[in-house]
C-alpha cells in the first residue's frame, strides 16, 4: 500500500533506502533555474566541463531581475540566454513570465522529477511532478547527470473532503496548513494530499498550495494525477505528456492531518511570517495601502479573472495603490482575450508585464507605515524594500475585496453586492511559447557572451586542521535567508559577484558586519531554530564564506539552506545542548581543536573551545556531505573527480 510520494521516489531512486532520515539520491528528469540564482548555477555548470545538460528538460527563466535600471541585469540576461544556448539548456527571456507558473504551462509532466534554484520549485505540484527547490550548484549537478541528494522525507499525508465554500479559495488552504504547522511545521517532510476533496482543486489551485508548501518548510508537496491534471495539460495542447498517478487505496503515511474545505474561511497571514495567521474578520477593517495580486502564485488565469469580475464597474478606493502581476505572457494574453485587462484597468489597477516584480523588492515597495497585502508567498521582515514593512499575504478574492473597500475585507461581506465569480478555466488556453528559445545543434555553437557584470566564482580553500575564529553575529529563531542576504533592486543586480554582493551579508541586522568581518579574520555565526529558513539563494552561503564565515552553529538548520552551507564548505553544526546557545555572545572566541580529523574520521561530535570550555556541536550531515566540507566546497571535490 504505497502512498503516490513513495512510488515516485522508488522510481528514481538510485541510492539509499526509503527510510526518513536517512540520505537517499534520486534521479532527476528536469531542472530549473531562474536568473537571479542561475547565473551561478551556470558559473558552477561550467566550471564543471560539461557540454551538454543531461536532465531531459532544463530551462532557464528570467523573471527576478528584470528591472534592467543599468547594464549590469541586461548584461547576465546576455550571459544566460548564451551560456544556455551553448549547452542544450531552454531559455525563457524576461517579461515572459515566473519560472513556476510557466514551467506548468510548457514543460511540468506528472510523474517527473525536477529540482529548482527556487525554494518554490514545488509549485510543480500543480501538475503532480515531485518538484524540489535546491541550491544552484545541485541543479547544475543535476544537469552533469549526477543525481540529487536528499535526506529521506517522512511523508505527512493530508486528506482532504469536501469542497471550498464561496469567496474561500486554494490560498486559504494553504494559509490554513500554516495555521496549522508554521513556517518549521514541516522540516523534512513531503506534504501529501488526498482524499476525496482534491478534486474539486484545480491544477492552478494546486499550484498555489504546492507553492507555499515551501513555507511551512517542507521539501515538497504532491497532489494525485488526475482528470483535472488531464484537463489542464489538454488545455495546454499537451494533453499527451498526462498519465493518471494515485497513492494505492490504504496507501500509509508517517503523519496524517485533515482538512474538510468545506469548513475553511478567508484567512491572512500578518506581518512578517507567513506563519502568523489568522481569519482575515480578525484584521478587517485595518486601512490598506497598497494591495498587489499575482507574481508566482495567484497568478493563473482563474486568479486574475476572479478579480476582474470582482472588480468590474466598480473603482478602486482612491487610497490604495492597486497592482497586478500576471504569472506568465500566456496567461495575460489569455485574460486579455476573455475580456479581463479592461475592468482591471477601468478599476484603476496598475496591470504589469509577469514576473516577480515586488516579491523580490524590484519595484513596488510600499511606503512608510503603509499596510500592503499581497497575494505572494511570502513577507518576511524587510523583503518588501521597506524597512519595517507591514505585509499581509491572503487571496485573490479577500486582495480584490479589499481593494475595493479601503479596508482589509472579508470578501464574504460583498456578497449582498455581487454573486461569487465561478471562473472556469478554458477547455484550450491561447498557447503562446514563441518567445521561448529552444534548444538546437546549431545554438551549441553559440559564443558565451560574459558582461562586465560577471564575476568568475571566489577560490576556496580546504578546511584548516583547526579552526580559530570569533563570533561575527548571533541570531534568534527562524532567521531567513533574506535576513542572511538580502534582494531588493539595489542588491540583486549583484548576484553574480560574490565580492561585491558580499557587502550586504546580514546587512539588515548589522550594517557594520562585513567590515567587522574584515577585521576577524576567521567567523563563526551563531542562530537558533530553523536557521536559513525561506529562498533557496546559496549567496547565503557563498557571501558570508567569502567573507570567512568557515562555521554556522545554530539549533537546528531549514533543509536548502544546510544543503548550501555543504556545497560551499561552511560548517553546519548544531548545538548538542541547545542550552549551550546561551553560551556565545558577539566576538566570543571560539576554537575547533583539529576539526579536519574529526570530520574525516566520521565523528558526529565536533568539540569547540568557548572561552576555554567544552562545548559540543554536532556534524549531522552524509558522508558525501563531509567529503565537500573537507574540500572547501562541493565544486572542489566534483570537479577533482571528473578530473580522475
Ligand atoms: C524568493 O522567493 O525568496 C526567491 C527570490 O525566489 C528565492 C530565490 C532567490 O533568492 O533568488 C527562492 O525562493 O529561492
Ligand atoms: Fe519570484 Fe516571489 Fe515567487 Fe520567489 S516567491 S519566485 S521572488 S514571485
Amino acid at each position: 500500500m504505497k502512498n503516490l510520494t513513495h512510488k515516485i521516489l522508488e522510481a528514481h531512486l538510485v541510492k539509499g533506502e526509503i527510510v526518513p532520515g536517512k540520505e537517499i539520491a534520486i534521479r532527476i528528469d528536469h531542472t530549473l533555474l531562474q536568473d537571479a540564482t542561475g547565473t551561478m548555477a551556470m558559473l558552477g555548470f561550467e566550471a564543471l566541463g560539461i557540454e551538454k545538460t543531461m536532465a531531459e528538460i532544463s530551462v532557464q527563466y528570467v523573471d527576478h531581475n528584470i528591472l534592467q535600471g543599468d547594464n549590469r541585469n541586461a548584461d547576465d540576461h546576455r550571459y544566460l540566454q548564451t551560456v544556455c544556448a551553448r549547452h542544450g539548456i531552454h531559455f525563457s527571456p524576461p517579461g515572459n513570465g515566473v519560472s513556476h507558473q510557466l514551467h506548468m504551462e510548457c514543460f511540468g509532466i506528472p510523474g517527473k522529477t525536477m529540482i529548482g534554484s527556487d525554494s518554490h520549485t514545488p509549485s510543480g505540484a500543480g501538475v503532480s511532478m515531485l518538484a524540489i527547490g535546491a541550491g544552484g550548484l545541485d541543479v547544475a549537478m543535476a544537469m552533469a547527470g549526477r543525481p540529487y541528494y536528499l535526506p529521506c522525507p517522512e511523508v505527512l499525508g493530508v486528506k482532504l473532503t469536501g469542497g471550498l465554500p464561496d469567496w474561500v479559495s486554494a490560498k486559504d488552504v494553504i494559509l490554513e496548513m500554516l495555521r496549522r504547522h508554521d513556517v518549521n511545521g514541516c522540516v523534512g517532510k513531503i506534504v501529501e494530499y488526498y482524499g476525496p476533496g482534491v478534486k474539486s482543486l484545480s491544477a492552478t489551485d494546486r499550484e498555489t498550495i504546492g507553492n507555499m508548501g515551501a513555507e511551512l518548510g517542507a521539501t515538497t508537496s504532491v497532489f494525485p494525477s488526475d482528470e483535472n491534471t488531464r484537463a489542464y495539460l489538454e488545455a495546454q495542447d499537451r494533453g499527451d505528456a498526462w498519465q493518471e498517478l494515485y497513492a494505492d487505496k490504504g496507501a500509509e503515511y508517517d503523519e496524517y492531518d485533515a482538512i474538510d474545505l468545506s469548513t475553511l474561511e478567508p484567512l491572512i497571514a500578518c506581518p512578517s511570517s507567513p506563519g502568523n495567521v489568522v481569519p482575515v474578520r480578525e484584521v478587517a477593517g485595518l486601512k490598506v495601502d497598497q494591495i498587489i495580486i499575482g507574481s508566482c502564485v495567484n497568478s493563473s488565469y482563474r486568479d486574475l479573472m476572479a478579480v476582474a469580475e470582482i472588480v468590474k464597474d466598480r473603482h478602486r478606493n482612491p487610497d490604495v495603490f492597486f497592482h497586478i502581476n500576471p504569472g506568465s505572457r500566456q496567461v495575460l494574453e489569455n485574460v486579455v482575450e476573455q475580456g479581463g485587462i479592461l475592468p482591471l484597468l477601468e478599476s484603476g489597477a496598475r496591470v504589469h508585464e509577469p514576473g516577480c516584480l515586488g516579491c523580490i523588492g524590484m519595484g513596488q515597495a510600499p511606503g512608510t507605515d503603509h499596510i500592503s497585502l499581497r497575494t505572494f508567498p511570502r513577507n518576511f521582515p524587510g523583503r518588501s524594500g521597506t524597512n519595517n514593512d507591514k505585509v499581509y499575504l491572503c487571496s485573490p478574492e479577500t486582495s480584490a475585496a479589499s481593494a475595493l473597500k479601503g479596508v482589509i475585507t472579508d470578501p464574504r461581506d460583498l456578497k449582498n453586492e455581487i454573486g461569487y465569480p465561478h471562473i472556469k478555466d478554458p477547455a484550450r488556453y491561447r498557447i503562446d511559447r514563441s518567445s521561448i528559445i529552444y534548444p538546437s545543434d546549431e545554438l551549441m555553437k553559440t559564443e558565451v557572451i560574459r558582461g562586465l557584470n560577471i564575476k568568475p566564482l571566489p577560490e576556496m580553500t580546504a578546511l584548516p586542521e583547526t579552526i580559530a575564529a570569533r563570533v561575527g553575529i548571533k541570531v534568534g529563531d527562524n532567521i531567513t535567508t533574506d535576513h542572511i542576504m538580502p534582494a531588493g533592486s539595489k542588491i540583486l543586480p549583484l548576484r553574480s559577484n560574490i565580492k561585491a554582493i558580499s557587502r550586504y551579508v546580514f546587512s539588515q541586522l548589522n550594517p557594520n558586519f562585513y567590515a567587522e568581518c574584515r577585521e576577524k579574520g576567521t567567523v563563526v555565526v551563531i542562530g537558533g531554530d530553523n536557521y536559513g529558513q525561506g529562498s533557496s539563494r546559496e549567496h547565503a552561503a557563498l557571501a558570508p564564506r567569502f567573507l570567512g564565515v568557515r562555521v554556522k552553529i545554530a539549533k537546528g538548520f531549514a533543509r536548502i539552506h544546510k544543503a548550501n552551507l555543504c556545497n560551499f564548505g561552511v560548517l553546519p553544526l548544531v548545538f548538542k545542548d541547545p542550552e549551550d546557545y546561551d553560551r556565545f555572545s558577539k566576538d566570543t572566541k571560539v576554537v575547533f581543536p583539529d576539526v579536519r580529523e574529526h570530520i574525516e574520521k566520521g565523528d558526529m561530535e565536533i568539540p569547540a573551545l568557548v572561552n576555554g570550555q567544552e562545548v559540543i556541536t554536532l556534524l549531522e550531515v552524509s558522508d558525501r556531505q563531509r567529503r565537500h566540507l573537507l574540500a572547501g566546497g562541493a565544486l572542489n571535490f566534483v570537479k577533482d573527480e571528473l578530473k580522475a
